[in-house]
């Protein structure tokens, strides 16, 4: 982390947009998720330029390649419900691998295209990057719709009258998001997505980084509840890390990918 990245964590919950362009050069936005199209001459609200910025950190458009983005906030800014250790792990280590494993996986299939790779094993990269990209692109968001406790809050605005409309109330959400999170078969996410077909959100589990999901849904605020998420401070108490998670969403960074996912589809 550079002088100024350090500077603008400390007094921001987000890496500005001017460090980020200074940090990787022309910026690209990775994830259509964090970064969905608006509409002409909608001006983007600050929460979404924050989005936008943390993302532009996560794929280097220069080389051609995703990138690690420094977390957010401080190791130990989750605490006490994510311990800092269990942060730097996850994130220098099992967030990097999936980094790294995509990068692999785009630079063998490239090698494929120009006839220098092994085209017979077309299929083994393939599930390698639809592995390792959707890891990176959940870790992303992951650190993203998350923030100190004393910032959570709750829903507010559009998102909060939607999960009315669509779970009956804030408590019906919470406890389907739970219980869903609780039981998912073996390492995956819970997540609440936005499916824009029915225009709605729903609640869906994912099993390891990119299985059962729904096609089109955009991911709104997930919960990694892989084991390297929460085995060290809550051993296989995975529904406390669970409810310690719910004290830990930032319900304006989960506003503000709604905004984009509601806008990109109108636009469309
Ligand atoms: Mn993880």
């Amino acid at each position: 982390m550079n002088n100024e990245q350090i500077e603008s964590s400390s007094t921001a919950p987000f890496i500005s947009r001017r460090a980020a362009l200074a940090t990787i050069g022309a910026a690209g936005i990775m994830a259509p998720a964090l970064a969905q199209p608006r509409r002409d001459g909608e001006r983007p609200s600050r929460a979404a330029a924050q989005s936008e910025s943390y993302a532009s950190q996560a794929w280097d458009s220069q080389k051609g390649e995703y990138t690690l983005p420094p977390l957010p906030y401080a190791h130990d800014a989750l605490e006490p419900h994510i311990d800092a250790t269990t942060m730097r792990i996850h994130h220098e280590k099992h967030h990097a691998g999936y980094v790294n494993g995509a990068n692999k996986a785009l630079a063998e299939l490239k090698k494929i295209r120009s006839g220098e790779g092994d085209a017979s094993l077309i299929k083994h990269w393939e599930r390698s990057l639809a592995f390792n990209a959707s890891g990176h692109i959940n870790h992303v968001i992951f650190w993203y719709v998350m923030c100190p406790p004393d910032q959570s809050g709750e829903p507010t605005g559009e998102l909060e009258r939607a999960i009315r409309r669509d779970f009956s109330s804030f408590d019906g959400f919470k406890k389907q998001f739970i219980e869903a999170s609780n039981s998912v078969e073996g390492s995956g996410w819970g997540w609440l997505v936005y499916e824009p077909i029915a225009r709605s959100l729903q609640i869906i589990q994912a099993e390891k980084h990119q299985n059962e999901t729904v096609r089109g849904a955009v991911p709104l605020l997930g919960v990694d509840v892989w084991e390297h998420a929460y085995y060290l401070k809550y051993q296989n108490r995975r529904a406390d890390y669970v409810r310690g998670f719910m004290n830990v969403v930032n319900w304006q960074a989960v506003g503000s990918l709604f905004d984009h996912a509601v806008n990109g589809v109108s636009a469309g």
